[in-house]
């Protein structure tokens, strides 16, 4: 493609009037942030963030690192590293042209080049989205995973590691030598407690590299607690067009998101920080209600939707939200279940949340596939519906919706559609779903047995639970039997 048709910093004078573009000299932004797994909601949340406070502050321009795949590096490369943010919802679309990615890697072409590059003394901050079974984690219990194949290989060669855990480790160790001074590092993906978490794994793998650097990553590390919310649908060739259209000039890496934008930030840091809060972020001093507000309301409604919503035939979470039966189903999930779990973070009112949340679902604008949030359910079950199941019990309430929303997982896990057509089911341990299931046939007890003795996922407590796994069977059951849309219809006419 010449040139000229394509973004790049040469573009950026010639783009038209209303596409919002950076009101900095992206060539003159220095790298202070790495970040870890450049997808498409690290570069619609904290590149945005990035990128506002850029015309400020030119210290925190963005190294960003793609873990697993080259797929997004090449296109951005080519574009000095700009993109676009379509933000789109059912009043129309408006496009910005994103400049606070200033370079890119791809960490297994050269790790030890990455390790350098998050160990210069410019480099305060390193932030990750990495997924949740990124972190090489018992998900149940937030602790390493010892037997992990990443982490093996990574404490059998720590100056190559390709887990996230690994590489900060030896980016810490690499500071610690060359005196590069102390790190933050912020977790952005979606687990309970995620900077408590990160610190855990670290220190985990430090201990067992030896206790000296254990003990300077202890002095010289913070790990906030973050919350961080936007919904950012993967990137699909159906969206280049309009991009292009807006612009008059071909994105080949553009991000789709909601208008709806947070960040809320632990105030813990161990080094020089951006001051994301001149950008909208909120600094607090405890993020916990935050995160398990949104966790539980946000994202166990989302994969109650992507659930039983793709069992029912929806292909889009919007879909699956119009759904009289299964939008009642959530709107009760949340104020009858999850909200009585809740402490109030300081001015949100939880009725509220919840209401703009369906709204948020129903955004028709986003092609948000059920497919794609019913991915990596057993990393994803615990923080977003089995912590309030526990909360429930413990408290002698009732869990008979969230028991639902689990069968419906089960059922999806178990790999077979409504029709009998096979569902690609993507997560680390579908092997053993698939294993499961062959055991269990279409006896919905030996499924649900099945699953519930999965105890990375639910723990000795939740699968010896009597009143849990009487509930989670007979939903299985009628759900295997009847299908989704006379379930619910049943449920919803009886409770
Ligand atoms: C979604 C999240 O894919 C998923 O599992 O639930 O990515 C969700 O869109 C974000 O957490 C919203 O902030």
């Amino acid at each position: 493609m010449p040139d000229a048709a394509r973004l790049a910093l040469a573009a950026l004078a010639r783009l038209p009037g209303p596409v919002a573009r950076p009101r900095y000299v992206p060539a003159e932004l220095r790298v202070g942030i790495v970040h870890l797994g450049l997808g498409a909601f690290a570069r619609a949340h904290a590149a945005v963030f990035a990128d506002d406070l850029a015309a400020r502050d030119p210290h925190w321009g963005i190294c960003g690192v793609s873990m697993k795949t080259p797929r997004v590096i090449a296109p951005l490369a080519a574009q000095d590293g700009l993109y676009t943010l379509l933000v789109r919802d059912r009043r129309g679309s408006s496009a910005r042209v994103v400049g606070s990615v200033r370079e890119t890697m791809f960490a297994p072409a050269d790790p030890g080049a990455l390790v350098r590059r998050m160990a210069d003394p410019e480099v305060r901050v390193v932030t990750l989205t990495v997924t949740e079974k990124g972190y090489c984690h018992d998900p149940a219990t937030g602790r390493l995973n010892a037997g992990h194949p990443d982490v093996v290989h990574d404490l059998a060669h720590p100056e190559a590691p390709v887990s996230a855990v690994g590489l900060l480790v030896a980016a810490l160790d690499e500071r610690r030598r060359t005196g590069a001074g102390a790190l933050n590092v912020v977790c952005c993906d979606n687990l309970p407690h995620n900077g408590r978490v990160v610190e855990g794994l670290v220190s985990a793998f430090a201990q067992a590299r030896s206790r000296e650097l254990a003990d300077w990553i202890a002095a010289h590390a913070a790990f906030p607690s973050t919350m961080v919310d936007r919904i950012v649908p993967a990137t699909t060739a159906a969206d280049l067009p309009e991009v292009e259209r807006l612009l008059g000039v071909h994105d080949a890496a553009p991000v789709v998101a909601e208008p709806f934008l947070q960040w809320v930030i632990e105030d813990r840091f161990a080094a020089a920080r951006p001051a994301w809060e001149e950008a909208g972020a909120e600094l607090v001093r405890d993020v916990a209600p935050f995160e398990t507000m949104k966790l539980r309301l946000l994202n166990g409604s989302h994969s109650t939707l992507a659930y039983l919503g793709f069992l029912a035939g929806h292909a889009t979470i919007a879909q699956a939200a119009e759904d009289p039966a299964l939008r009642r189903l959530v709107e009760r999930q949340m104020a009858e279940e999850i909200v009585p779990t809740l402490a109030s973070p300081p001015g949100t009112d939880l009725a509220r949340y919840s209401a703009t949340l369906i709204e948020r679902f129903r955004n028709p604008a986003l092609p948000h596939k059920t497919s794609q949030v019913a991915m990596d359910g057993s990393q994803k079950l615990p923080q977003r519906l089995l912590g309030t199941v526990r909360d429930r019990l413990a408290g002698g309430g009732s869990i008979r919706h969230l028991s639902l929303a689990v069968a419906g997982w089960m059922r999806y896990a178990s790999g077979l559609d409504e029709r009998g057509a096979r569902i690609e089911v993507s997560d680390p341990l579908a092997a053993r779903f698939a294993e499961i299931s062959v055991a269990a046939g279409t006896n919905a007890a030996k499924i649900a047995r099945g699953f519930l003795a999965l105890d990375t996922v639910f723990g000795p407590d939740l699968a010896a639970n009597p009143a849990f796994a009487g509930a989670v069977t007979r939903h299985l059951d009628s759900l295997l039997a009847r299908g989704v849309t006379a379930t619910l219809d049943a449920h919803l006419g009886k409770t």
